[in-house]
């Protein structure tokens, strides 16, 4: 790549064909170099993937799975999804794999199709404790179509409490159990909710959107072993594209592919399938764990130096890529926090934490996570000052511009789409 930025294929080509979209992209490109990216369900995709993203097969329809399409012409495009088919079961060791959902809400959306029918019962983590939208909120589909009993994590141990869900279980007999968070920094006993679907005979699914980087790493537990469905997106720690994809049985194949396609969605995004095979083939490498054992160490490191400034982690730390940060005692709210690191050169978002007294636009905490920087190259000494600078934007908002010019020095060492990243 020399030293060039990757602005994506045929950028000078867009850039003299509409200039006002191409500022977009190059604005949009200099934010996330400008800034230090903590958001933790996003990353920094390869130029490989981008690539395979912005290619012909966008033109294509396929509708229906490869050798059984509605369209013709669709002989090309199969190759992708079979390679991407194949690789996900390879790298996650799954009996059957479905590439097509268009985001982690679709892949939800569809599990549940194949799973239940409107008005049955499930089981599944509140959103307010960790939780996703998908797993039952009253806002979304999932919360207004089934009927959906929530658990949570204990108030003193903030880890999920195994014997509430066993006994909302037990109470409930859900058909469903849902397990896996978009804001829970550790790690979950998938087997324990393995017990305790047998015990009701519930179907277990696990929604490791979050995690599934680590799991195809190999440097935490997979669910996949444990779990009748498995749903993840393809763009956080696994760093392929905006996607969704679901694992599965054998038993459970057929019921999967069909509550994807025809039940909630027509063609496939074949250029994104594509990009997918791509993002699990750079999984399997041996670089891949060490970048996902990586994320980890530097969750640690930033986790640990923020806790020695007075940033209390949720649960008292984190076994993933992520941390939940308790801001009660420094009286300033996950909001205000969010501006006040945007204000430094920082992006991260508030979130609720356990028990929350403050609503999801207020919030008491903020949610930092370190795939992107890890991509980036930095380690566990960046990442004590990443905790530091945070700290400061903080609780020092007067500081702004000098925190800024720190966090601007480090990212002049550590830049994504440079020639090393
Ligand atoms: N929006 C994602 C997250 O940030 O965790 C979950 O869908």
């Amino acid at each position: 790549m020399g030293e060039e930025p990757y602005y994506g294929p045929d950028f000078g080509l867009l850039r003299k064909q509409d200039p006002e979209l191409a500022q977009v992209l190059l604005d949009e490109l200099d934010r996330q170099r400008g800034g230090l990216q903590l958001v933790a369900s996003e990353n920094f995709t390869s130029p490989a993937v981008l690539a395979a993203m912005g290619s012909t097969l966008t033109n294509k329809y396929a509708e229906g799975y490869p050798g059984r399409r509605y369209y013709g012409g669709c002989e090309v495009v199969d190759r992708a999804e079979r390679l991407a088919v194949q690789r996900a079961r390879k790298l996650f060791g799954a009996e059957h794999a479905n590439v097509q959902p268009h985001s982690g809400a679709s892949a939800n959306l569809a599990a549940y199709a194949a799973l239940l029918q409107p008005g049955d019962t499930m089981l599944a983590m509140a959103l307010p404790h960790g939780g996703h939208l998908t797993h039952g909120s009253k806002v979304n589909f999932s919360g207004r179509w089934f009927n959906v009993v929530s658990y949570g994590v204990r108030r003193d141990t903030e880890l999920i409490d195994y014997d509430e869900v066993r006994d909302l279980a037990l109470r409930h007999q859900p058909k469903l159990i849902v397990c896996g968070a978009t804001a829970y920094p550790r790690l979950i006993d998938f087997t324990v909710f393995r017990g305790i679907a047998d015990e009701v005979g519930a179907w277990l699914l696990a929604d490791v959107a979050h995690t599934s980087g680590l799991m195809a790493g190999g440097v935490i537990p997979s669910a996949v072993p444990h779990a009748d469905v498995v749903t993840f997106t393809t763009h956080k720690a696994l760093r392929g594209p905006r996607g969704g994809a679901i694992l599965c049985t054998e038993e459970l194949a057929a019921k999967i592919d069909r509550a994807v396609y025809p039940f909630i969605q027509g063609g496939p995004m074949m250029h994104v399938v594509a990009a997918k095979a791509v993002a699990f083939a750079e999984a399997m490498r041996p670089e891949f764990a060490d970048y996902a054992r990586r994320v980890i160490v530097n969750a640690q490191a930033l986790t640990e130096a923020l806790a020695g400034e007075g940033m209390r982690a949720v649960s008292g730390g984190t076994d993933t890529h992520l941390a939940l940060i308790d801001l009660r005692d420094l009286d300033v709210s996950g909001a205000e926090a969010e501006r006040r690191c945007a204000a430094a050169g920082i992006t991260l978002n508030r979130n609720v934490i356990p028990y929350d007294p403050e609503p999801a636009a207020i919030t008491s905490g903020i949610r930092v996570g370190t795939p992107c920087v890890t991509t980036q190259g930095m380690g566990p000494q960046e990442l004590k000052e990443v905790g530091t600078l945070v700290t400061r934007a903080v609780r020092q908002p007067g500081r702004a511009r000098e925190i800024g010019a720190r966090v601007s020095a480090l990212l002049a060492i550590h830049q994504p789409y440079l020639s090393e990243y």
